[in-house]
Parts: C-alpha cells; sequence; structure tokens
C-alpha cells in the first residue's frame, strides 16, 4: 500500500513503534463515554501486543457500550477505579486531551513513559510521544499504519476491531473525512477474514428494543427553526425511564435532526442523571458547530461537537438555539 509522509513534528509513529517493542508491559487508555475508535483501536492493539509477548491492559473512565460489546476482549477493559498490575508504558488511543481521560488522567500522568496515538486536530500533544495525524478519519487508521510496520499477519479478531473503529468513526464510510486510505485499510482488513456483513449489521442495522422506544418519546418533540435550517430533539431523564434506556442508548438520535431534508445545523439535548444537560450538535458544510461547542466549554469536530451545559433544559435548548441562529 502506498504510504503518505508526514511532515509533522507531532506524527512520531517511529517513536511509538520503539517504546512498543521495548516496553514488556504496556496499559492503554480510551476517552470517556467510550466509542467504536476508541474501543476498537484500543481492543486492536491490545490484541496485537499480547502477540508480540507483552502484558497489556486496557482502562476506560465509562462503560463499554451494549451495542460494542461484541469488540473480542471488550469484556478485560478495567473501569477507572481498578488498580492495574506495574506497566511500563502508557498509550492514550484517540484521547483528544488528557483530561479526556476522565478518572485515568491521574495514572496516565503519573506513568514513566507516555505515548499518544491519535487524530484529533486540537490534541496538544500532551504525551512524551506523540502520534497525531488529524488528517486521518479515524484512530484505527494510525494503528493499522503501525500494524503495517510490524512483521505479522493481522488476524481476524485485530481486524473486527479495526473495522469497528473506522467504520463507527466515518459514519459507515459516508463522511467527508473518508479517504482512499480508508479503503485500503477495509481491503487489508478483508484479507486478514473479517466477516463484514455481519459485523456492518451489528453495528449499522440493529437496534436495542430501547433504543427504538426512545425514539417515541423523542421524536414528537422535534423542532424545526430558522426556516427549517435548524432543528432539535430533547429527552428528559423521565422519558429516558419510561423507555428502559440509558446514555449509550442514545446513540445516533441526534441524525433524525440533521438528516432532514434542508437542515444545515441540529442538536439533540439529553438530561443526565445529575440534571446537567448534555448537547450533542451536528453541521452540514458550510455550517460548523466546532466553535459553538467550544465557546460553552466543549468540544469536538467542525461538524460534530459536543457540550455539556450545567442549567434547566429549556434553557439549555434555549442557549443552543440562539447560539446556532447566530451561526447562520
Ligand atoms: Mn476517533
Amino acid at each position: 500500500m502506498k504510504m503518505t509522509t508526514i511532515l509533522n513534528d507531532r506524527y512520531q509513529q517511529d517513536e511509538v513503534l520503539s517504546a512498543v517493542l521495548s516496553a514488556g508491559s504496556v496499559l492503554l487508555f480510551g476517552h470517556v463515554s467510550p466509542d467504536g475508535d476508541t474501543l476498537g483501536s484500543v481492543l486492536a492493539l491490545k490484541l496485537r501486543m499480547e502477540r508480540m509477548g507483552k502484558k497489556v491492559q486496557a482502562m476506560v473512565d465509562g462503560f463499554v457500550p451494549s451495542y460494542l460489546t461484541f469488540l473480542p476482549g471488550s469484556e478485560a477493559v478495567m473501569a477507572a477505579d481498578a488498580v492495574p498490575e506495574a506497566f511500563d508504558l502508557a498509550i492514550a488511543v484517540d484521547v483528544a486531551s488528557a483530561d479526556r481521560m476522565g478518572k485515568c488522567e491521574a495514572l496516565f500522568a503519573a506513568a514513566e513513559k507516555t505515548a499518544v496515538i491519535d487524530h484529533h486536530g486540537t490534541n496538544p500533544g500532551y504525551a512524551q510521544i506523540n502520534m497525531i495525524d488529524e488528517h486521518a478519519p479515524a484512530t484505527a487508521i494510525l494503528v493499522y499504519r503501525l500494524f503495517q510496520h510490524m512483521d505479522m499477519a493481522m488476524t481476524k479478531d485485530e481486524a473486527i476491531c479495526l473495522y469497528t473503529a473506522l467504520s463507527t468513526d466515518t459514519g459507515n464510510f459516508i463522511y467527508d473525512s473518508t479517504n482512499a486510505e480508508s479503503f485500503a485499510m477495509m481491503s487489508g482488513l478483508m484479507e486478514a477474514g473479517l466477516p463484514l456483513a455481519d459485523y456492518s449489521r451489528r453495528l449499522f442495522r440493529q437496534k436495542e428494543e430501547p433504543h427504538v422506544r426512545l425514539l417515541v418519546e423523542v421524536l414528537p418533540g422535534l423542532r424545526v427553526i430558522a426556516d427549517g435550517k435548524i432543528a432539535g430533539l430533547r429527552l428528559n431523564q423521565q422519558q429516558l425511564q419510561r423507555a428502559h434506556a440509558n446514555g449509550g442508548h442514545c446513540e445516533g438520535i441526534v441524525d433524525y435532526a440533521i438528516d432532514l431534508r434542508g437542515v444545515g445545523m441540529a442538536y439533540f439535548a439529553r438530561e443526565m442523571a445529575d440534571g446537567r444537560i448534555k448537547v450533542s450538535m451536528r453541521a452540514l458544510e458550510p455550517y460548523a458547530v466546532d466553535k459553538i461547542a467550544a465557546r460553552f466549554g466543549g468540544g469536538g469536530h467542525k461538524l460534530a461537537a459536543g457540550v455539556t451545559l450545567d442549567m434547566p433544559m429549556d434553557e439549555a435548548v434555549q442557549t443552543i438555539e440562539n447560539a446556532l441562529c447566530e451561526a447562520l
């Protein structure tokens, strides 16, 4: 495969490779509210490094969402309050800033040797070794590049992890970030025996009953404003409980707002157990929501960003709608 040469002092691929080779034990960290890319990339690395004879542990502040429990090795991911065995190297995977490790941040910071593998342009490079490429559509792409520099054939389980990571971060290969390298990597995963039909169905077609019951609660509250250019949805704790759902079941709900024809920006506001309001925002070019999220202390990408607001639902929705209208 043709490899792109990245002239970027934050792209320390060789340094990550040699750190991995010389480490006897590794602790991998994902980000809070773990998604397909962070978990898939962490678990692919875990499987590979175990085959290299290393002792590997993985740790995340937050639960593995139920739609990702099929990932090989996901049952071994430790919670933030676990006490890991001693390790030589800490690697943060798909973690844009150190505080995105949540309660694991202190453990990472105290490690003797640290590395980060990430694709967020906002990543300041907070580790000793930083392998960051903001042009990669998923962290999984960077992990795949690392694997290509190891003299080992890919296993089916590694392929399943990397496919999960890449496909979820590209919205099943439809986001603008999807590039030729994504498909070159898919070719490699298929050669490794990826059961594509089975896993694409698990990830993109199957719905859990609480998710569908959430739609029944949420969709009647659809708001369309600004001449149809902005749409929004909201969910309170009572509705969440009626649907027997949890936060993980909310994945994808914001798409019902952004997928309305004519809509350029959308939000989904949900009340969390502590009363704060978590807002997911989406935009279509030429609109962007990253600056709006940043203004209120959140983060993310131009077309997908999020923020948590410490105010009642009505006020949070009004605040976000005002900001979105302003950005139009
Ligand atoms: Mn990612």
